[in-house]
């Protein structure tokens, strides 16, 4: 099963928008399989962002991840990192189309409220930098005794 890293960003819980975004991935039907509040120090969001170490924005990038608690969320499901850069829109808001929570919910490309991971190897990578393996929990709702996850 396709899993994938979500990061509610520091200025989703300014607005006050994780309940609105939360609520976005479960009307979607996405399974959440992991959940937590994290304060990224330093190190970790050089680990996380190390992709972008030599981009201009790292910097400022580092200083806004850290600058205050997210929410760290696993979903677990066909095609999960898709379905998400989906509902994220476009990385600048100002392209976002909408209907997706960046084209909704945002204005600037450095608050853009949220962080999926870009491909599943990605996914595997980031998600145990923020998760232990038993923070994973695994069940089954009742939808998908209904709707066939082939
Ligand atoms: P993504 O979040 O849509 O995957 P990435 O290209 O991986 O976008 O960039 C990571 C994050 O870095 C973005 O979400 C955004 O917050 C920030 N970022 C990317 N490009 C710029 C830029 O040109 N200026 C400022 N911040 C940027
Ligand atoms: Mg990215």
């Amino acid at each position: 099963m396709e899993r994938t890293l979500i990061l509610l960003k520091p200025d989703a819980l300014q607005r006050a928008l994780v309940g609105v975004i939360i609520s976005r991935l479960e009307a979607r039907g996405l399974k959440i399989t992991g959940l937590k509040m994290v304060h990224m120090d330093k190190p970790m969001a050089h680990q996380h962002y190390s992709v972008h170490a030599d981009k201009g924005f790292f910097p400022g990038l580092v200083e806004f991840i850290t600058s205050g608690p997210i929410v760290a969320i696993v979903v677990d499901g066909k095609d999960s990192v898709q379905i998400v850069r989906t509902l994220m829109g476009e990385t600048d808001p100002s392209k976002a189309l909408p209907g997706t929570i960046r084209g909704d919910l945002a204005k600037d490309i450095g608050r853009n409220l949220i962080h999926g991971s870009d491909s599943p190897e990605q996914a595997v990578r980031e998600i145990a930098l923020f998760f232990d393996p038993v923070e994973l929990l695994s069940y089954t709702r009742d939808t998908e005794r209904w709707i066939t996850e082939s």
